[in-house]
Formats: structure tokens, sequence, C-alpha cells
């Protein structure tokens, strides 16, 4: 197949080890990081040597990189962002001497991904992320302790504060901005060693607590993939972060976009919308789900897709008590099922010549 299956891992304290990764059907490479040095600091060559070293010992690649972590300060363009900036460029430079081709980031104030539930029960059993937009409304970071999942526990309630302030401050053409001249500094550097960054989108795709959040849909696609117009500057395409908002037609914009060679890396996964903007992580089977997976992989094989592809967040299933999202079972079902639709679109668009 010309895509390239990848799994994502975490590391040596990942309780789904490398061997049960390499024994999935059709897997050709491990997605991780350097979990030992925090946000904003260069990556030590010996771990980045450690991480290839484990990999190519089962047989399988490390050439994907999520996430190398964009810190606060260049998202809010303070003072120290320049620096920073050039610990950035050091890590894309390091990730290349090791074999990396590709780099996943986000531009997502604070948090990352946001959920209200990391185990709601479906009626079969299973266990799944969700987002509820009641709950969430009933939310003030600014007034109370949140505890929602996920998020960086490390912030103390006034630090948090102070940083909602600070993005208010900013605003969304302030976070434009400070995107802008990220890109236009590191992008040249990946370009130069053969690296294509692919941006996350924000998950999910609309404002969070009044945080700005700019890549959410086709419009802000288009504007940031313009800002520089390379390859090295791509997407990570996540269908199950873009597809909770229902106006983003996940399809078209897959076709559009590896039309135009801007993809770099595929997150593929299926949600459950609800008409409120709430939503749950469903299988990723088509049918379980709001997404079309089969027009999704067929936009992609048309365009003749061969970058890289992971079954994004799984359900918890069968007894294990996964990392949120992480777990190996469901991943392990997703690949088993990518691999049957690339299978199959990739031969009918062969026939079809
Ligand atoms: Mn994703």
């Amino acid at each position: 197949m010309k895509m390239k299956l990848c799994f994502r891992w975490y590391g040596e304290d990942d309780p789904v080890t490398l061997d049960r990764i390499a024994q999935i059907p059709g897997m050709r490479s491990v997605v991780s990081a350097v979990y030992d040095v925090k946000p904003g600091q260069v990556w030590p060559e010996e771990s980045l040597a450690r991480l290839r070293e484990a990999c190519e010992q089962k047989g399988l690649c490390f050439d994907v990189v999520e996430s190398v972590p964009v810190p606060e300060a260049i998202k809010l363009g303070s003072k120290d962002a320049d620096r920073l900036t050039e610990v950035y460029c050091e890590n894309i430079r390091r990730c290349a001497r090791y074999g990396v081709k590709c780099i996943t980031y986000n531009f997502m104030p604070v948090f990352d991904w946001t959920r209200t539930d990391l185990a709601k029960p479906a009626s079969d059993g299973s266990f799944s992320l969700a987002f509820n937009q009641e709950e969430l409304a009933r939310m003030d970071p600014k007034r109370e302790d949140v505890a929602l999942p996920g998020w960086d526990a490390s912030y103390s309630r006034a630090e948090l504060r102070e940083l909602i302030e600070a993005y208010g401050r900013i605003g969304t053409e302030g976070l434009w901005a400070n995107l802008e001249g990220f890109l236009k500094t590191i992008i040249p550097v990946a370009q130069a060693c053969g690296v294509r960054m692919a941006i996350h989108p924000d998950d999910p795709p609309y404002p969070v607590f009044g945080l700005p959040r700019i890549i959410t849909n086709e419009t802000n696609i288009d504007r940031m993939l313009a800002i520089v117009d390379s390859p090295a500057n791509s997407l990570c395409f996540c269908t199950g972060s873009l597809g909770c908002d229902a106006r983003n037609d996940i399809p078209a914009m897959v076709r559009k976009y590896a039309a135009a060679g801007r993809i770099a890396f595929m997150h593929i996964r299926n949600v459950r919308r609800e008409a409120d903007g709430s939503f749950a992580e469903s299988a990723h089977l088509s049918s379980c789900g709001s997404l079309d997976m089969y027009e999704i992989v067929r936009a992609l094989a048309d365009n003749g897709y061969d970058g890289y592809v992971r079954p994004d967040h799984g359900r918890a299933i069968w007894g294990e008590q996964p990392r949120p999202g992480y777990g190996l079972y469901d991943r392990a079902l997703g690949a088993a099922y990518l691999n049957g639709l690339f299978e199959a679109c990739e031969k009918e668009v062969n026939h079809a010549k």
C-alpha cells in the first residue's frame, strides 16, 4: 500500500509495548516524542538515538514525531518567543538527524484537546472520550479549580487566569500574527532538512472558555497554508477533531488538501456528533459515528496519498484500562479497518486506470 501506517507510542512507560505494536498487520512506523524534557528545551540527542534504536530493533521506523510542543510564550508572542523559536528550530534539526520526516504540532492556546469525560460508557460496555456542551458551560476556569481531563494540571489557578487573560488581550488576530511569525521562521529550517511540519487542528474546532482557536475550518486552513506556500508547511489532518463541527465537510476537505499535496499526516478516527455541538468519540467504522470513512480514504487514494496515517484515539474495550484514547485494542481494530479501506480504495483506483 502507498500510505504509511503508523501508531502512537508514549515511550518506555507506555503499557502498549513496541512488541505489540509491531504485531499489528501492516504497521510501518512509530509516532513518538522525547518526553523527558519540558516544552521549550532542546531534546537530548541520546533520547532521539534511543527512540530510533528501540523502534528499529522491532523492525519499525521512527520517522514521525508527535509532538514538538509550542511553548505558550511563542503563541503569545512574549519576550522569550524569539529564543524559544530558535530552540524549536534546533529540535527540528535534531529530529531530522535521527531520521524524522514529519513533525506534528498544534497552536492551541493553553489547553490541548478538551473533553468533559474521559470514560463515557456506551451501551455495549465500552468507554470513550466525550465532550458535553452543557457541562462545559457550567465551568469557569478563572473562578474555580476546573479539573477537566486532559489538561495540564501543573498550572495554578492564578497562572491559568493570567494565561487566559493574556490570550484575551492578543485576541484571534494576535494569535494569527504569532503563528505567522513562527511559521516564517521554522518552515525554511524544516524544508532545508527534509522535514514536513504538520499542524494539528484545534480540538474541538471552536473556542473553549473564550480562548481563540484558529485551525478550525477550511477558510482558516487556507489562510494558514498560504503563510508559507511549501509542502514543508502542511497539515496533520485529524478527521475526528475537524469532524466535531458539522459545517466541516471532511471528505471534501481531505480531497482538496490531498490534491494540493498539503497533507503530511492523517489522524483517522470517527466521532458521533450531537445537535448542540457535544460529541463522543466512537469506533472507527463509518456506521458507528458521523463520518464516512470510506469517502475519506477514497479521497486520499484518488490523489495517490503516500503520507503517514494513524488510527487516532480508540475506545476502552475488552477490559483494557488504557491511557485515555490510547489503548491497544481499539486502535489496533482501527488500524485493521483502515488497512482494509486503503487496500480496497487503492486497488479500485489502479483498476480504473
Ligand atoms: Mn488527532
